[in-house]
């Protein structure tokens, strides 16, 4: 594969309502999206994280810089452009998992189109659709939130994950068990934002039946994970501590988690979330496939991701509905409380041309 052209559009999509986590609130979608042209196809990825280094260190203009001015030289250098040379070609350039992901996904999707394959077949998809949860914001108001969770599961959403924070944590799980019953398989998700001195606090979602509470601590905490989920009889799932499948088999051997949450962009792209995926059911633990608020070209293959057989538990693999009114690419439905998995080549969707263009502040050209 040759590369011949490499182009970042920077997008700005309006969100249908805001999103607040423990790091902050989002009310539009704000990222880039690179645009490659090879000598068989052309390849489509989104970078996943935000403006702001809030959930992760990795920023948009941060990780500008990082392609523009070390990735993409160290990948054009190559005198052969596969998927498979990206990461070893990328590895001197430290960090920025999160950048390498998106340049390795667009090339990934330019070389899968040139063969005519869809990238569930090349992760090793077992499923045509797969069961879709969605993640529910701080709202601050029990009664807006018991409205919330109400409405998804009249859309037919399958699990919730509720963002919790000090504060907003044993109540509105409490008030979303007494309404919606024991039986609705329910998460929460804290975003680092505990410390192990909080355990017996946390101690007190035990008696909700939760399927996971998700990275209640920093990211570099393997350690008190383990701890703390020793004290914990819900499940601990990290999320931003997993950045590699290496990390993936310190945490499964550490005890710091019993379910893992994988997300492409985190781990430096499709090739690593797989390996991870691997690892974790060679250890019988389950694994289910994170989302970062991606448009439908973020969507897309992380559904492919999701329907790989470890990955059973319900992923935040929701519509693009739940965060756009309008999506780059045609939405992502819900069917039943599920989620096809797409089928074309590549990533399996483009962005439409004439929404792009609306949704596009500017574009940069990184290598012609
Ligand atoms: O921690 O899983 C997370 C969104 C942005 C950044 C981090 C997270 C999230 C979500 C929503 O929880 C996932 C989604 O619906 O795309
Ligand atoms: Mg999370």
């Amino acid at each position: 594969m040759k590369i011949e052209h490499i182009e970042l559009l920077h997008v700005h999509i309006p969100l249908v309502t805001p999103f607040r986590t423990s790091f902050g609130t989002m009310t539009s979608k704000d990222t880039f999206l690179l645009h490659v042209t090879t000598d068989g196809a052309e390849g489509w990825s989104e970078f996943a994280a935000d403006p702001e280094p809030l959930y992760c260190s990795e920023f948009v203009a941060g990780a500008e810089i990082v392609l523009a001015e070390h990735l993409v030289p160290r990948v054009t250098a190559l005198p052969e452009v596969s998927s498979a040379a990206l990461a070893p070609a990328m590895a001197g350039v430290k960090g920025h998992l999160l950048a390498k992901a998106a340049l390795e996904t667009a090339l990934l999707d330019a070389e899968l189109r040139t063969h005519g394959m869809p990238i569930a077949t090349l992760l090793g998809s077992v499923r045509d659709r797969v069961p879709a949860g969605v993640s529910v914001g701080i709202s601050g108001s029990v009664p807006r939130l018991l409205d919330e969770v109400g409405t998804y599961l009249a859309e037919g959403y399958l699990r919730i994950k509720l963002k919790i924070e000090p504060g907003w944590d044993i109540e509105p799980v409490r008030a979303v068990r007494e309404r919606f019953g024991d039986d609705l398989p329910l998460q929460v998700d804290a975003n680092t934002a505990y410390t192990l001195a909080d355990a017996e606090h946390l101690r007190a979602l035990d008696e909700f039946g939760l399927l996971l509470i998700e990275q209640p601590l920093d990211e570099d905490d393997m350690y008190g994970h383990a701890r703390l989920a020793e004290r914990l009889r819900t499940p601990v799932c990290l999320d931003e501590s997993i950045t590699s499948a290496r990390a993936a088999a310190t945490a499964i051997a550490l005890g710091a988690c019993r379910v893992i949450n994988v997300k492409p962009a985190r781990v430096g792209g499709y090739l690593e979330a797989r390996r991870i995926h691997d690892v974790a059911m060679a250890h019988g633990v389950p694994v289910w496939c994170g989302g970062m608020l991606e448009t439908g070209v973020g969507r897309a293959p992380n559904l492919a991701l999701a329907a790989l057989p470890g990955f059973t538990l319900p992923g935040d693999t929701s519509a693009s509905s739940r965060y756009f009114a309008e999506d780059i690419t045609e939405p992502f439905t819900l069917v039943d409380g599920h989620m096809r998995v797409p089928t074309a080549p590549g990533i399996g969707t483009d962005p439409l041309p004439e929404v792009l263009r609306r949704f596009t502040a500017s574009r940069r050209t990184l290598y012609r």
